[in-house]
């Protein structure tokens, strides 16, 4: 180990950053503009409205990405009806002066996160209020309108964003905190709560959301809810089937489906609010939900662990395990692609030297002294026993940020790479990294770079392949072919980040046709017509 355990890391994040990066990182919504070389810019939107960074010159606008049903000739457009003026006047009265037509605003809503998915969505509606929803919803069942609910435009497989001319409902103007319940920690919210507005609003009650992800400054409540994220507290706090107490959510033909329970135990009857936890917005638009809030920890400390070999990653995490049970709160994995990548497009600083895989580890608990004594230990262990072959320890918030940093921001920092294919994929702990290996010597030089990283304690894989623009080859050489590699080893095609129109071909492979059929038969049942978020989720 080049450093003392117990030397805290000596700089601010802050000082790691270019002033442009620090921006972009720490505006309140996502990284917006990256800048590779000096001729070379990537754009991105904040999510909600437009574009940012002004002046809307072409260079900003998110040119080059095709639309999706030209990149997916297959899809055929449903047997929707168009908007007319005539509904454009009814959406007028049911949503006053929040009715958006100018593809210049709408642009933004069009284009998923990762500019993979183009959709050509000719009205965004912003409603307010759960009323506003519903009435909107009767309407366009009525009229047979498809439409699409979006959150923070965050999801990474093209379930926000309209397949054809899909009427888009931006949850956004619904973001107001309604009550919270200091003692038990229930927060009662509208579904277009930013993840951040909804921690702002906690911290000074020391409380804070049982999950957080690198997407936190765009990403709402709903959206979370309906992609059922999971993120970087997983491993302590659970996923959200287990925290969301309550939803309040609108059927496709207007109904409100209250189930705004603010219980923990409720074993009355169905559990119905499990049904919009992860159906990614076609059973219903999440309006409301209740959440269990845990305490902020009163301590904190990340280590930053290098190893130079596969066998010595899983070792460390089963002496993490053992050794700091009830405070360990996180386990994230990376490998020295996904190092490099935040550190040549982010500018951001490793304190550490190369190795073939880093290891971030939290704990959390009560007595600062007590976590650093444990940490400390496990640090002495691995160290003894060869299996680790560096480290930094940070206790104090700042530190522990910069820290973190490194991993929240590998999805961001893949971005700039230009196009990205993501899998987001469970398999045994055992092989998780023979996928990315195996997909490496698969992509040779055809491709920028192979990058795998994951929640470690959570058994998925995040593998990422960049290339300047998307290219049919690359496509055609990683589907099906990671698809069937996860079907073998019968692991999940989409751990964490749902099915949307980018994996939903794949849906057998992860479950049994029964399986499907019931899912198919709660839609039909839910939403007749199929106006909710079509072509997503279920194969044609
Ligand atoms: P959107 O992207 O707007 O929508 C996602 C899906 O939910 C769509 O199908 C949409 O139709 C539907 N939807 C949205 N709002 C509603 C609503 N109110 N009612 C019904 N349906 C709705 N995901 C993880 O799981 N873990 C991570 O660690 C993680 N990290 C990320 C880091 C970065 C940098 C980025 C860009 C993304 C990350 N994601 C992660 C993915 C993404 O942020 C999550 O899926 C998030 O939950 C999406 O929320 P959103 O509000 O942006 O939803
Ligand atoms: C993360 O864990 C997110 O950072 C994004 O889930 C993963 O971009 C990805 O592949
Ligand atoms: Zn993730």
């Amino acid at each position: 180990m080049r450093r003392n355990v117990s030397q805290v890391i000596g700089y601010t994040l802050e000082q790691c950053l270019s002033p442009r990066v620090h921006n972009a990182l720490f505006a309140p919504s996502l990284p917006l503009r990256y800048t590779k070389g000096r001729n070379d810019t990537i754009d991105s939107f904040d999510g909600r409205k437009r574009w940012l960074h002004g002046t809307a010159t072409l260079a900003q606008k998110p040119r080059g990405v095709q639309l999706s049903s030209e990149r997916f000739p297959q899809l055929k457009r449903g047997d929707f009806a168009r908007v007319t003026d005539s509904d454009l006047q009814v959406f007028e009265r049911l949503v006053p002066s929040r009715v958006l037509t100018d593809l210049e605003d709408i642009e933004g809503h069009n284009v998923d996160w990762s500019g993979t998915c183009r959709g050509d969505g000719q009205v965004l509606l912003r409603p307010k209020t759960t009323e506003e929803v519903s009435a909107v919803l009767r309407y366009c069942s009525g009229r047979r309108l498809a439409v699409v609910p979006q959150g923070g435009n965050t999801g990474l497989v093209g379930g926000s964003v309209p397949v054809f001319d899909e009427v888009i409902i931006s949850l956004s103007l619904m973001d107001n905190i309604i009550s919270l319940d200091e003692i038990s920690g229930v927060l009662v919210c509208q579904a277009g709560c930013v993840v951040d507005k909804i921690n702002g609003a906690l911290e000074p009650h020391g409380l804070m959301t049982p999950h957080i992800l690198g997407s936190k400054g765009s990403c709402q409540i709903g959206g979370n809810i309906s992609t059922n994220a999971g993120g970087l507290r997983m491993l302590r706090y659970g996923n959200l089937h287990g925290n969301v107490l309550g939803v309040e959510a609108v059927l496709a033909n207007g109904d409100v489906v209250d189930c705004m329970s603010t219980l923990r135990k409720d074993n009355t009857g169905y559990d119905l609010k499990q049904l919009f936890i992860g159906s990614e917005g076609s059973l219903g638009v999440v309006t409301a939900a209740s959440l269990l809030c845990p305490r902020v920890p009163a301590a904190v400390s990340v280590a930053l662990l290098g190893c130079d070999s596969f066998a010595q990653v899983l070792q460390t995490y089963n002496a993490a395990k053992r050794m700091l049970q009830e405070i360990l709160s996180a386990v994230e994995f990376m490998d020295r692609a996904s190092m490099e990548v935040v550190q040549e497009n982010l500018h951001l600083t490793c304190p550490l030297g190369t190795h073939s895989y880093y290891l971030l580890v939290e704990t959390s608990g009560s007595n600062a002294a007590h976590d650093e004594e444990k940490l400390n230990s496990l640090l002495g262990h691995v160290m003894e026993k060869g299996i680790v072959d560096d480290g930094t320890v940070a206790t104090e918030p700042s530190k522990v940020q910069t820290l973190w940093a490194l991993r929240e921001n590998v999805a961001v920092a893949l971005r700039a790479d230009g196009c990205v294919y993501k899998y987001d994929v469970t398999v045994p702990m055992s092989r998780f990294y023979d996928l990315v290996a195996d997909t490496r010597k698969r992509m040779g030089t055809d491709v920028t770079r192979v990058v795998g990283y994951r929640h470690l304690g959570e058994s998925d894989i995040h593998l990422n392949v960049t290339c300047p623009q998307n290219s049919e080859d690359v496509f055609g050489a990683l589907e099906p072919w990671v698809y069937d590699w996860v079907a073998k080893y019968k692991g999940s095609v989409s751990a964490e980040h749902g099915m949307g129109i980018l994996k939903r071909d794949y849906l057998y492979h992860s479950n049994t046709g029964s399986a499907v059929l019931l899912m198919k038969q709660l839609k039909k049942l839910m939403d007749p017509k199929g106006i909710l978020n079509p072509y997503k989720v279920f194969p044609d």
